[in-house]
């Protein structure tokens, strides 16, 4: 049984873990509270960078002798393992604490339930589950690092209401209100990398950069473009910014693209071609941009990008904003055939949130591939 005292500490811990946003990845975003032995908060902590030391050890601490005979809250399995830092369930032990509540165990292969099964061994009481479903969303990103090695892609649109990117002359400022592009540029500073294709570049001449008032020109997000050719020229606004701009494109051609050579911040990365389409492997590109310690991109682009995305499920969750615009079947598609040929074979999403954003509506959610 858990106590309301221990649902509030875990609701407590997960606002607390997301202090870590943007700065935990490979590592998980993780929080801690410590309820002393009569149930009253003593300390909390949380995972702040990748490296630095674990929510547990700080809760821990913030708690001193307090935490001997009381609660954990804990928002992921604590770790039994030598990593980067050492086991939080020896510190668990040594501060005589006497009881664990766990939101999720921990898929990481190295921990994975022997962190539950260490503290059960030394007469620890644990319960696991509490806020499973919130803890898994707060750690989607780690989760699918740990299952695929990529980068975690997110798929924004905005739509007119029906169901069109642009005018049938490609058009399409603004189809979303001012509110949702702002909402947008909070995306891009919470996401490691926008990326976009050269054909958006060409005909939009996107900045892909965050234009809010507390963002420093340090922190703006990496650019990337692909391009099946990379011969797009330098004349484009992605280039007019401070800050990273990667040109994705397939393997023997970077040589040849002098054009970018002088351009500060400018890199090409080559990869192998696409067995199927012209252009880049997309998948060797996300495990490039994990590698690279990018947690998550969010791609702002064409049809052909985004469908290339979905058929390779390479798209881990959406944003759509719905303006109330129409366009007409001339407008332009989101997406090109999907191969989806009856409702069965749709493509759905779940943890599903829909709410207002000015005059349009933002549907997020987490894509679903079927199995087969
Ligand atoms: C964290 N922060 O608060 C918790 C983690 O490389 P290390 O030593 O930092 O260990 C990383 C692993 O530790 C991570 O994959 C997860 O299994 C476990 N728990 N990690 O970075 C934390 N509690
Ligand atoms: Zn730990």
């Amino acid at each position: 049984m858990v106590s309301k005292a221990e649902t509030r500490a875990m609701k407590k811990a997960l606002k607390l873990a997301l202090h870590g946003r943007g700065s935990t990845f490979p590592n998980p975003m993780v929080g801690a509270v410590i309820l002393d032995r009569d149930g009253n908060h003593a300390g909390d902590g949380f995972h702040r960078k990748c490296g630095a030391p674990h929510a547990e050890v700080i809760a821990i601490a913030s708690a001193g002798d307090a935490a001997s005979g009381g609660t954990m809250v804990v928002t992921l399995e604590p770790c039994c393992h030598h990593g980067r830092t050492g086991p939080c369930t020896d510190e668990i032990i040594r501060a005589g604490i006497s009881r664990v509540v766990i939101a999720m165990t921990d898929p990481n292969p190295r921990v994975c339930g022997d962190g539950i099964k260490q503290l059960e061994a030394a007469g620890i009481e644990v319960e696991t589950g509490l806020l499973s479903e919130e803890a898994r969303e707060l750690n989607r990103v780690y989760q699918h690092y740990l299952e695929t090695s990529r980068s975690w892609v997110t798929l924004k649109i905005a739509l007119s209401l029906d169901g069109r990117t642009a005018a049938a002359d490609g058009s399409s400022r603004w189809i979303s209100c001012e509110r949702s592009r702002r909402r947008v540029q909070r995306m891009r500073a919470s996401a490691g990398a926008v990326l976009t294709g050269a054909g958006t570049v060409r005909e939009d001449d996107p900045e892909l950069t965050v234009r809010l008032p507390d963002t420093m020109s340090g922190s703006q997000p990496v650019r990337i473009v692909v391009s099946s050719t990379g011969d797009f020229g330098e004349s484009w606004k992605i280039f007019r910014n401070p800050g990273r701009v990667i040109i994705a494109v397939p393997e023997g051609i970077a040589a040849h693209l002098t054009e970018y050579t002088d351009l500060p911040g400018v890199e090409l990365w080559e990869f192998p071609a696409d067995s199927v389409n012209q252009g880049i492997d997309l998948t060797s590109l996300f495990e490039r941009t994990a590698l690279e310690g990018i947690s998550s991109v969010l791609c702002e682009a064409g049809s052909d990008l985004s469908t290339r995305l979905l058929k390779a499920e390479l798209v881990d969750s959406v944003s759509i904003f719905t303006a109330p615009v129409i366009l007409g079947s001339e407008g332009r598609p989101a997406f090109k055939l999907l191969g989806i040929d009856s409702i069965e074979n749709a493509i759905r999403l779940d943890n599903v949130s829909s709410r207002r954003s000015g005059s349009d509506f933002l549907t997020e959610g987490n894509v679903v591939y079927r199995a087969d």
